[in-house]
């Protein structure tokens, strides 16, 4: 698949091989059932596979990069080997290295290398696509540092010292998605206003990848009885992707990828249908 000529917002599939993910965590850790749960994403029309083996989410227990490539990499290597196009989610260099010889073609770091600083060398050195989203702090003290302004201004401008560091470090243009990074170092209000202006983050000239899949935020949404429970934000995680989709955005990352992918088809169409009237 051509990844940045499909002519339409991609759907990245989540597949957190981790005992402690905010939403799934433990469902899929033994390999088996991270394949199958990768596979199923891929019948319901996954355009991408994100592989993770380290949660991210505020106070997770941080795994060294030797566990993570221990739960990741035959992951990987089987879904590459299927044909599939597979992006790992670390922070790690030396994973990110391990993950594209295993057959990745995507390096998702929520971290934007400010994690680890020899990323950008391990990006630059093997061509690899690489998500830089953007975050503050660590997951330990993220929460802590959600102060902004103006927080669509700030992302963008914090973004844009990311990418200063990439290209000096030698990672092409062409190599380079931003990511807003929703949820980290950002409440609730900061993630809808950063939603309600995604066209301001085109001014930074690389295809955008967005995840709201499921986060707490969406809580606000959602019938108060069911609020705290993570699955129950399916139908508004299609609503966003829906709305991204006919923003332009070039990719979701969802957990239930069905109804995105149903959503990017429908903004699709009403796109199309946007020829001027007779
Ligand atoms: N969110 C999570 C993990 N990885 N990667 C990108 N690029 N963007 C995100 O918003 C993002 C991410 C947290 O969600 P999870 O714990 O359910 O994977």
């Amino acid at each position: 698949m051509d990844l940045f000529d499909a002519g339409r917002t991609l759907v990245m599939g989540v597949v957190n091989v981790t005992p402690d993910s905010f939403s799934d965590g433990g469902r899929w850790l033994a390999p088996e059932a991270a394949l199958a749960h990768a596979r199923r994403l891929i019948d319901d029309g996954a355009d991408i596979l994100d592989v993770g083996g380290e949660s991210t989410r505020p106070g997770a227990r941080r795994v060294d990069a030797a566990e993570e490539c221990d739960r990741i990499l035959g992951v990987v290597r089987e879904l590459a080997a299927e044909g599939h196009t597979v992006s790992v989610d670390t922070v790690n260099a030396v994973t990110a290295h391990a993950a594209v010889a295993a057959g990745a073609r995507i390096i998702n770091d929520v971290s934007g290398s400010l994690a680890d600083p020899d990323m950008p060398r391990v990006i630059a050195e093997t061509g690899v696509a690489y998500v830089a989203q953007h975050w503050r702090g660590t997951p330990e003290t993220m929460n802590s540092l959600a102060t902004y302004g103006d927080v669509v201004a700030e992302v963008v401008a914090e973004l844009r010292g990311r990418l200063d560091t990439l290209q000096e470090a030698g990672v092409r243009h062409e190599q380079i998605i931003c990511d807003p990074g929703l949820g980290f170092a950002k409440d609730a209000g900061h993630n809808w206003r950063i939603l309600a202006h995604i066209d301001e983050f085109a001014a930074l000239g690389h295809p955008l990848l967005v995840g709201a899949s499921r986060k707490r935020f969406l809580a606000g949404v959602v019938p108060p009885a069911l609020a705290a429970q993570p699955l129950e934000r399916d139908h508004a995680t299609a609503a966003i992707t829906a709305l991204l989709a006919h923003h332009g955005v070039w990719a979701v990352r969802v957990h239930e990828v069905r109804p995105s992918r149903d959503a990017v088809r429908v903004a699709r169409m009403v796109l199309e249908n946007r020829r001027p009237r007779e």
